[in-house]
């Protein structure tokens, strides 16, 4: 009884924001599976029972509470279909587990005996992998290969020691193809049960899963069969503008996992710092292969985890650097128009088709300002407000806040940095002079060769017809 009662305060702890609707029917054995249906970014699950740990945060996420049975930390996952809030005015209908795409993270500390009930509410049959744990093989996750898929209506259980300290995923692996393109997959930290050489104590410790969906603008579920040209890039199934900025303090030591279940791989690039890849899901690294880094590559099927010394204040863009994994739907099947003059063209379309429009005759950034009406259930192209306008950016981009003055603890976001007086670019108004030419010949550091004349004989076929 007294694990019920800390499963509902462990919950509550999340913060006055969780709703978590806890189920009224206990099932006989079963732990009561939690569901959260909000966006938000959950404060960290600080453990109640079990060993201490210090928790993480899972980017517009949560964790799953627990309860302790019998020295067994058991979890109760329930995948079904959910609706996902992507970005505000935005809904995704997606496949996950307990109310939510991706699944809650789960939270565990090396050593711990590990028991999951899985319910399958899903139209289809489903199973759990836990990706990059040591386990017995019949606990692996494979359906028909290591246990029955779990069908429709039925609970499994999982068992199994957390061996090894590190972050790890979990996903199906029963008709896997639509189950993650649906969007279900989840994240897995299993804490160092003492001080780890490796693994370092940090202030903030923030977790997030890349994914992509292919949602056709005014649609509401994935296009399963896509295999490349997906139109929504997704950290934790939300895109920029609807992904929180990950907010710290200044001299904070921040550890963002992130986790890659995605057709292809994304380099993720932070501004303002360097940073040391300090893990994959094989484990902490060693240190002798860290090296600073500013953008590292999160292949498919992989974890990175990374740490840096978060000392410059500031709104710090952390994004994936692959251009197009920036941008929102709408965007990614119209041709160039730079430097092509419409104008006229455009006024002959017009007569007949009074709607058209030409876009991006100076670049894309007008899309920004388009008052382009877009079908009801998608978002622009590219967007968000800054305080200096449109950053046009969407996708896969948040910021890293740092401030001086954020709290420990504290995850809510300090809003737009306050420049100190001179630091921002500014426009310069004075006079432009020409152009200095640079002079290659004569100067340059290897001369060019003597130019010799080069003769082209044309010969034209001559005689023949037909040409
Ligand atoms: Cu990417």
């Amino acid at each position: 009884m007294n694990s019920r009662r800390d499963f509902l305060r462990t919950a509550g702890i999340a913060g006055a924001a969780i709703a978590a609707s806890v189920s009224k029917v206990v099932m006989a054995a079963l732990p009561e599976p939690v569901s959260q249906a909000l966006p938000d970014t959950m404060q960290p699950l600080v453990p109640e029972s079990g060993r201490p740990y210090s928790p993480v945060v899972t980017l517009n996420g949560w964790t799953l509470p627990w309860r302790m049975n019998q020295g067994v930390k058991e979890f109760h996952l329930v995948a079904e279909p959910v609706v996902r809030e992507m970005a505000p005015g935005f809904k995704a209908h997606l496949w996950g587990y307990n109310g939510q795409s991706p699944g809650p993270t789960i939270e565990v500390v090396e050593g711990d005996r590990v028991r999951i009930f899985v319910t399958n509410k899903l139209p289809e049959h489903t199973s759990v992998h836990w990706h990059g744990q040591r386990l017995p093989n019949g606990m692996d996750g494979v359906s028909g290969l290591t246990q029955k898929a779990i069908g429709p209506g039925k609970t499994f259980v999982y068992e199994f020691v957390a061996r090894r300290p590190g972050t790890f995923m979990y996903h199906p692996h029963a008709d896997e193809m639509t189950q993650m393109a649906m969007g279900m997959m989840g994240f897995w930290i299993t804490h160092p049960k003492t001080k780890h050489p490796l693994i370092a104590e940090v202030d903030r410790d923030f977790v997030f899963l890349l994914n992509a969906y292919d949602i056709d603008p005014g649609s509401y579920t994935p296009k399963i069969m896509t295999m490349a040209d997906f139109n929504l890039w997704s950290w934790n199934s939300r895109i920029f503008p609807g992904i929180d900025s990950l907010n710290v303090r200044l001299n904070d030591k921040v550890r963002i996992r992130i986790g890659n279940l995605t057709m292809t791989n994304h380099p993720i690039h932070l501004h303002g710092h360097e940073f040391m890849v300090t893990g994959t899901d094989g484990g902490p690294t060693p240190k002798s292969t860290r090296w600073p880094e500013v953008t590292t590559d999160v292949a498919v099927g992989q974890m990175r985890q990374i740490e840096f010394l978060a000392d410059e204040e500031g709104d710090w863009a952390f994004h994936c650097h692959k251009s197009h994994h920036t941008m929102n739907a709408m965007g990614h099947d119209l041709p160039t128009m730079i430097g092509v003059e419409h104008r006229g063209l455009a006024k002959k379309i017009t007569e007949l088709i009074p709607d058209y429009m030409v876009m991006g005759e100076r670049g894309m950034a007008d899309m920004t300002e388009m008052e382009m009406p877009i079908p009801d259930n998608t978002v622009p192209m590219m967007t968000g407000e800054g305080p200096f306008g449109s950053v046009e950016m969407g996708g896969m981009f948040s910021m890293l806040k740092v401030r001086r003055d954020q709290k420990v603890g504290d995850y809510k976001s300090p809003g737009w940095y306050k420049h100190p007086a001179g630091t921002v670019a500014y426009e310069y108004q004075g006079p432009l002079a020409e152009p200095a030419r640079f002079k290659a010949e004569g100067n340059a550091s290897m001369p060019r060769k003597q130019k010799t004349a080069v003769e082209v004989q044309v010969r034209k076929p001559k005689g023949q017809s037909g040409h």
